[in-house]
């Protein structure tokens, strides 16, 4: 299948010689800075190039950025709510064009590519409803004819850096909620998928020249790892919201915390689906795979490890393996494919690594991986779901592979279960398969899953975005989107107010001139 990039462009409105930084409606930037170049894993093509941001860019965003919040946070919420959903309705008529592009780009099935769009349309409808309810509570004060209530003020700038695996639905996440709350917004996004992330300026450029907004309240810097460092410093970014791996979550956690900003991290995750042998097994088998196999692996709620119980375990890998190997990988923009590539070669690399050492720690493979060779995966970039056995303790099954290599370890009761769930560093999301209640609600209670997500029948990728999503230990703690994870993108006030004609202390205190 041929990808006319070109076509995909012309009706984005996006020149070529747009491919660089931008603030607002505004592209620049130091011309004679290096480009960073948009590999598509699918055939292997240059996509596009893109200016990299200097610090003297960076800086002037941020100047841009600061004047814009003066302007923006004057601005009714509700009214606010009103532009993110003419955004959202933009975004509604591009969904075909950006998916696609979201699919050649980054490598995911063109279905997941739409998806992907799907996901910031619901967040801009969140955010609008959003809009009118960023409600603080009032409290009773201790002090005669006095009101105490609490509101919440807008941050300013808020940082957001993204992992390719979804180029646009997270910056959306962050943006939407952020652009309600009165913040302004400096995204830098993988330098993986520079050109979605060109593409979503556009959409939302437009909207906000449409509106008379003036240029600043969002941004895009194209960058590399210094400009994440930059960002992470700067004292004039007040929250960092960042997605990605646990290292770069520490680092940036950690210069952020440094300089005592607010950050929001949704680092790695080690997902287990629990298969108890109550479980529906047919059901669990679409789950499993598809939380295994979706996005070749390359989701952060990605299904990696699978605990069963021993009355169901040869049954259920047995399925397992029939259905792996009716698995057809090829180009993701033909809709008949179940998964696409690995985003680059040196994702390549770290599968085969991992399966390499999975193999010296003694894990057995029940379905081979490998690299895929041939005229349709030119790319270099196609590998194959595979399948171990393994035990929980391994190195690599404590580790986080970006690639789709499922671990298969045999339980014999539900605490054993749960204990290798929790028993490794991350904490993002969890499931169990069983028909039964009582094993349902232990796992969902304080005794079972330690995760931010612990579903029951439905497996472990594909949360929607009405939900609070993040996780805890080396996930990071984060939470984004829905439910009130707002509130990470807002300060709190408290305000008490004393309308009596005496000044008493709180706590009694008698301070008499
Ligand atoms: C991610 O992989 O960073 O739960 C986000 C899911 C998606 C979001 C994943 N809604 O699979």
């Amino acid at each position: 299948m041929r990808t006319d990039i070109q076509s995909i462009l012309n009706k984005l409105g996006i020149k070529a010689e747009n491919a660089a930084f931008s603030t607002g409606s505004i592209w620049g930037g130091d011309s004679n800075s290096k480009s960073i170049e948009s590999f598509s894993p699918v055939d292997g093509k240059i996509i596009a190039s893109a200016k990299v941001a200097t610090s003297a860019d960076y800086d002037a965003v941020v100047k841009k950025s600061q004047e814009a919040f003066n302007y923006w946070r004057t601005i009714p919420a509700p009214k606010r709510g009103d532009i993110v959903r003419q955004f959202g309705d933009a975004l509604r008529v591009n969904k075909d064009t950006l998916g696609t592009l979201v699919s050649y780009e980054m490598g995911k099935s063109l279905q997941e590519g739409f998806g992907e769009v799907q996901e910031m349309i619901d967040i801009c409808d969140f955010a609008v409803g959003l809009s009118r309810q960023l409600y603080g509570l009032t409290m009773h004060s201790e002090r005669p004819n006095h009101r105490m209530y609490e509101q919440w003020h807008p941050l300013g700038i808020v940082g957001i850096i993204s992992a390719f695996n979804f180029p646009v639905a997270v910056w959306s996440w962050n943006t939407a909620l952020a652009l309600v709350c009165g913040n302004v917004c400096i995204w830098k996004p993988s330098e993986k998928t520079p050109l979605t992330a060109v593409a979503c300026q556009h959409i939302i450029a437009k909207v906000f020249k449409e509106n008379d907004v003036p240029e600043g309240v969002c941004n895009l810097i194209v960058g590399d790892r210094e400009v994440g460092e930059l960002m992470a410093n700067d004292g004039r970014v007040a929250l960092i919201s960042a997605t990605g791996s646990t290292r770069m979550g520490k680092a940036v956690g950690a210069a952020v915390g440094a300089r005592l900003g607010k950050s929001l991290l949704e680092l790695g995750g080690n997902n287990a689906i629990i298969i108890s042998e109550h479980a529906d097994l047919d059901m669990s088998l679409i789950g499993a795979v598809f939380g295994a196999v979706g996005t070749a692996g390359q989701r952060c709620t990605s299904t990696r490890r699978l605990i069963i119980h021993e009355a169901v375990y040869d049954a259920f890998a047995a399925k397992l393996v029939k259905a792996y190997v009716q698995l057809r990988i090829g180009d993701p923009l033909d809709q008949n494919n179940h998964v696409g590539p690995l985003i680059d070669k040196d994702a390549v690399s770290s599968y085969l690594d991992s399966i390499e050492k999975c193999k010296d720690e003694g894990g057995k493979f029940l379905v081979e991986g490998g690299v895929l060779e041939g005229e349709a995966y030119t790319s270099g970039c196609y590998v194959k779901p595979c399948i171990a056995e393994v035990k929980n303790d391994f190195k690599i099954v404590q580790h986080e592979t970006f690639a789709p290599i499922l671990y298969l370890i045999k339980y014999k009761t539900l605490d054993e279960a749960i204990a290798l769930q929790n028993g490794v560093p991350q904490g993002l999301s969890s499931a169990i398969m069983t028909l039964n209640l009582r094993e349902a609600e232990q796992f969902l209670s304080f005794q079972g899953s330690d995760c931010g997500i612990a579903n029951v029948n439905i497996g472990t990728s594909g949360a929607e975005i009405g939900g609070a999503f993040g996780g805890e230990k080396e996930t990071g703690g984060g939470r984004e989107s829905g439910s009130d994870a707002w509130r990470a993108y807002m300060r709190r006030q408290t305000n008490t107010i004393n309308y009596s004609n005496t000044l008493p202390l709180a706590q009694g205190i008698k301070f008499d001139l």
